[in-house]
């Protein structure tokens, strides 16, 4: 078994689900604090982010990130927020980066252009990539690297190269996603066997991959990303109640496999990130 300690991800809101899917997703600033609280109470050390105005419209709006995170950070002061630079589909690269001008500890950084369901693709070009990590060098931000599939891998790998991406390397390993790589172990093992050695990897599964993939990346040395971004349904009978429920469920698997749980303090240690001073 290995020794390492688990960073727990809580992935509350996203830009795609919705709360007709599940109430639980947060538009309101009350109900990202609720989200935030619980889950971080619950175990997680990150809080992945993507703001939404009160209506549920999904915003890069910098104000809009400033009051949800500035709330989010009182409400759990050693929290790492990491937002996204995602966003959603269809949205510009100017309007993406907003919330790296709040300088946040963290943001997510997208390796790769792909079908992203249905009719949507998500762009991120070569240059793009280039110009989001340039702008989180500058700033001091870290970036969890999403990779969607194995080429988004070797895209990051080849920015490392050129000196655009600086070790040391975390990334996100999202699978599920109709477009990219799958959740199964065959893909996530592949993935992780992509990744130069002293890398951290964190492991997102979309849909109801996301236990299954929870749990085999605590035991291949990963770390986990969980919520209602990436699974509405807590099994094949219903809905999260909301996503501390995922985080309540994952530490005790954890506990039963005897692997402890990162605080937000050994979350940062092991990312490299530098220490919070308050
Ligand atoms: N909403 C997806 C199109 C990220 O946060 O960086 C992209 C996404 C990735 O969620
Ligand atoms: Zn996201």
């Amino acid at each position: 078994m290995s020794a390492h300690k688990v960073i727990i991800t809580a992935a509350i809101s996203g830009a795609e689900v919705t709360q007709q899917m599940n109430p639980a997703v947060p538009y309101t600033i009350e109900e990202y604090v609720r989200e935030a609280k619980l889950a971080y109470e619950a175990g997680a050390s990150i809080i992945h982010l993507h703001a939404r105005f009160d209506d549920g419209t999904p915003t890069q709006d910098r104000d809009r990130f400033k009051v949800i995170i500035d709330a989010i950070q009182e409400a759990c002061p050693d929290v790492i927020i990491q937002p996204s630079t995602g966003g959603a589909t269809g949205m510009t690269a100017d309007e993406r980066l907003q919330p790296t001008e709040l300088n946040p500890e963290m943001a997510s950084l997208d390796c790769g252009t792909m079908n992203f369901g249905g009719d949507e693709i998500f762009v991120n070009t070569e240059n793009m990539i280039i110009e989001f990590a340039t702008r989180m060098n500058e700033r001091g931000i870290k970036p969890e690297l999403e990779c969607f599939d194995k080429s988004h891998i070797d895209m990051a790998l080849r920015l490392v190269r050129k000196g655009y991406i600086k070790p040391p390397l975390h990334f996100n390993f999202v699978l599920g996603v109709n477009g990219g790589a799958t959740g199964t172990p065959r893909d996530l093992l592949f993935m992780k066997e992509s990744i130069p050695k002293g890398s951290t990897f964190t492991v997102s599964g979309i849909g109801r991959c996301q236990l299954e993939m929870n749990v085999m990346a605590m035991l291949i040395g990963g770390h986990v990303r969980l919520g209602l971004e990436d699974n509405l349904k807590y099994n094949r009978e219903r809905i999260g109640v909301s996503n501390a429920e995922f985080v309540e469920r994952i530490v005790r698997i954890a506990k039963e496999l005897n692997i402890e749980i990162a605080t937000p303090a050994e979350a940062r240690q092991i990312l490299g990130l530098p220490e919070r001073v308050k």
